[in-house]
């Protein structure tokens, strides 16, 4: 917060004014510091950055309803029933405080307490950034009986606040159209990706009502969006959650069997610290530890998360040291072990947070780690002498996960071996690119050994290397990790990409430093099939090699579905309408004289048309793999592969209009 030191008042505003503009000025010229990026995730981040402002007037007791539109020419409008942003004159700016709120980078600390705003990463960089990122933000205060308005373009107030009528409520609207010139890719709000965090904001927040709507004809879900046959109907949802963590929890492992009636729950402010946590075990086999500091996703980890870990270690390996559970074991249990089939969300608010790592997402402050470590012991404690049955049950499961783990050293040692290798010392299925240079180095990963026998002859062997897959490879999710690394083709991947993991109990010390191709591509058919291969592909991946993905090293390639073909005028077509299209255009409108192939696998296409349209990087569509939230990735994986059926089926039937299902 700068301390200006004018003399004159007239002085004074006119310095400042400048210094909105020239930081206004440097958001625009370089978005992507203050947002991330300005794809689809700082798009979306616009939205998290205003909602964030009402949440943070939620958690003073100020606000109980936060609603979200996204309007029909696909600006936003967030509302809440907070005190509203004061609007009266701001003695030593010379503006309203609206107005330096909504201009001033970092303003919002000037007027509010901000106690567990971030300072830093990609949240908390104020409603200012919003505005100087959108064409047009429309910022309507009620307040003191009184309806303000003030607008802006690019940051820029179109007036002063001004008072457009009587009001007998309290709140703030926003509303912002996000500009294109800045999101130049795409300026479309999808509703589930808004869906999905203002979903963990309701269960990070107990008590508060968040609502979503959808005001679009179509939704979003299409880009051109002058399709006449669109239903009008609008889409809402509602997130309210009393029972905060435990009720996120329960909806996180809602598929999965559980080992205990109820989830693990605590609440503590001992410390002065507020810690959050609950946690469930199941019967699968994979850990999904999800942590957050002040609402923001912790990927990385950090303090919070490694005083969660040691808690658990500790008290559950005193309890079954203290009970005798373990004297039959012939070997140790590694701290894996206490967390295998555990899902587990962890909250703490942290006045002062620092944030560390690659993506400004790992917490560092030292103290939080034994806050957490204390309340989680405390917690579990008493849980573990006051419900026996689940004790048992727990310590059961840890020591499966032991004895499991023992026997799968033996199979992740042949990962390392060099047994199903040629000479080269990589699987003899490749067929290796001849660049040495990982950044340029494309690997495919090809259904079948017919289409991999036709990619080989298609690709250009200076950087495409192709992998033949045989079919479905296993579903991790529902196979115990030895037998994923007992598994030929999943071995394969392992050395193709000379990824290798540790040999110790630790299995998932991942290590990519020497990973030959920093893109791997997924080339199914355009299938159901292939569907199902690439989701096992993916789940092996997000299971296995979440690096990969989170590093966006991870594609999926997109063959073509039509070849519509008229003498020697011939066009690929992707989609129902890039089909309709080409019909129009080399067909006049009419289908008769026209060749329309249908292609129902990469096996039909020969080698030349296979580069053409699917893996020549000049004209190929790669779809590239992100996580945009771990913990709905994490929910939707076990879900479509874990092993109950129903809520599969549910969730196909209600995502039917965006799964690619075969007539
Ligand atoms: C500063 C002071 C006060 C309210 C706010 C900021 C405020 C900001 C936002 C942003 C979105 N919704 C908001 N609601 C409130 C209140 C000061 C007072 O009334 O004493």
């Amino acid at each position: 917060m700068k301390e200006n030191e004018s003399t004159s008042v007239a002085g004074q505003y006119s310095a400042d004014s400048i210094q909105v503009l020239e930081g206004l000025e440097a958001v625009r010229k370089r978005p992507s510091m203050y947002i991330g990026d300005v794809g689809s995730r700082g798009l979306h981040h616009l939205v998290y950055e205003v909602v964030d402002n009402s949440i943070d007037e939620a958690m003073g007791g100020y606000c109980t309803d936060i609603d979200v539109t996204i309007n029909p020419d696909n600006s936003v409008t967030v509302e809440d029933n907070g005190r509203g942003i004061p609007t009266g004159m701001h003695e030593k700016e010379g503006r309203s405080a609206l107005e330096v709120v909504l201009t001033v980078l970092h303003a919002g600390g000037k007027f509010s307490k901000d106690s567990y705003k971030v300072s830093g990463g990609l949240h908390g960089v104020g409603v200012s950034c919003v505005n100087a990122l959108s064409a047009h933000l429309t910022a309507e205060i009620h307040r003191d009986g009184q309806k303000f308005i003030q607008e802006f373009e690019k940051g820029i107030p179109m007036y002063p606040v001004k008072v457009i009528g009587d009001s007998d409520r309290t709140g703030t609207i926003i509303t912002f159209k996000p500009d294109s010139e800045i999101f130049s890719a795409s300026t479309t709000y999808n509703y589930d990706i808004l869906a999905t965090r203002l979903r963990e904001l309701a269960y990070l927040n107990k008590g508060i009502t968040l609502t979503l709507t959808d005001l679009r004809d179509n939704n979003g879900d299409t880009e051109n969006s002058n399709s006449d046959d669109s239903d009008p109907t609008s889409q809402k949802e509602t997130f309210h959650s009393e029972l905060g963590l435990l009720e996120f929890v329960k909806y996180l492992d809602g598929t999965r069997e559980k080992l205990t009636e109820k989830p693990i729950y605590l609440e503590s402010d001992k410390t002065g610290i507020p810690i959050e946590i609950a946690m469930q075990y199941n019967n699968g086999f994979s850990e999904n530890i999800h942590s957050y500091v002040n609402n923001i996703n912790t990927i990385e980890g950090g303090t919070h998360l490694s005083g969660f870990r040691r808690g658990l270690t500790t008290t559950l390996k005193n309890f079954a040291d203290k009970n005798g559970m373990l004297s039959k074991l012939k070997f140790e249990i590694d701290a894996a072990d206490f967390r295998e089939g555990l899902t587990a969300i962890i909250s703490v608010r942290v006045a002062e947070p620092q944030f560390e790592g690659q993506t400004k997402t790992k917490l560092g402050n030292s103290d939080v780690m034994a806050a957490v470590s204390q309340a989680t012991t405390v917690a579990l404690d008493n849980y573990l002498e006051e419900n026996p049955k689940d004790a048992r049950n727990i310590i059961d499961k840890v020591i499966l996960a032991a004895t499991a783990r023992h026997a799968a050293r033996k199979a992740r040692e042949l990962v390392q071996r060099k047994t199903v290798m040629s000479g080269s010392g990589l699987p003899g299925k490749l067929a290796d690119c001849s660049d040495r240079d990982p950044t340029k180095c494309e690997l495919f990963l090809v259904e079948g050994d017919s289409a991999g026998g036709t990619a080989k002859t298609g690709r250009d062997r200076n950087f495409q290397a192709i992998l033949p897959l045989r079919g479905k490879i296993l579903n991790v999710e529902k196979a115990m990790e030895h037998k994923v690394f007992e598994s030929e083709e999943i071995r394969n991947i392992y050395t193709a990409l000379g990824v290798t993991i540790g040999t110790e109990d630790d299995s998932k010390g991942l290590n990519i430093s020497k990973l030959r191709y920093h893109k791997v591509i997924i080339m199914t058919d355009a299938d159901v099939d292939g569907s199902h291969i690439d989701t096992l592909i993916l789940t092996f991946f997000f299971r296995y090699m979440q690096d990969l993905i989170k590093n966006g090293y991870v594609y999926i390639a997109t063959p073509p579905l039509y070849l519509v073909r008229k003498g020697k005028q011939e066009q690929y077509c992707w989609t129902e309408e890039d089909r309709k299209e080409a019909i129009e255009l080399i067909g006049k409108g009419k289908e008769s004289g026209l060749h329309v192939q249908r292609y129902k696998g990469l096996g039909e296409m020969n080698a030349i048309q296979l580069w053409d349209t699917t893996m020549d990087p000049g004209t190929r569509f790669l779809k590239q793999i992100n996580i945009d939230n771990a913990a709905e990735a994490d929910r939707i994986f076990s879900m479509l592969m874990g092993d109950e059926v129903p809520p599969r089926r549910e969730f196909i039937e209600t995502h039917a209009k965006y799964a690619k299902i075969d007539a």
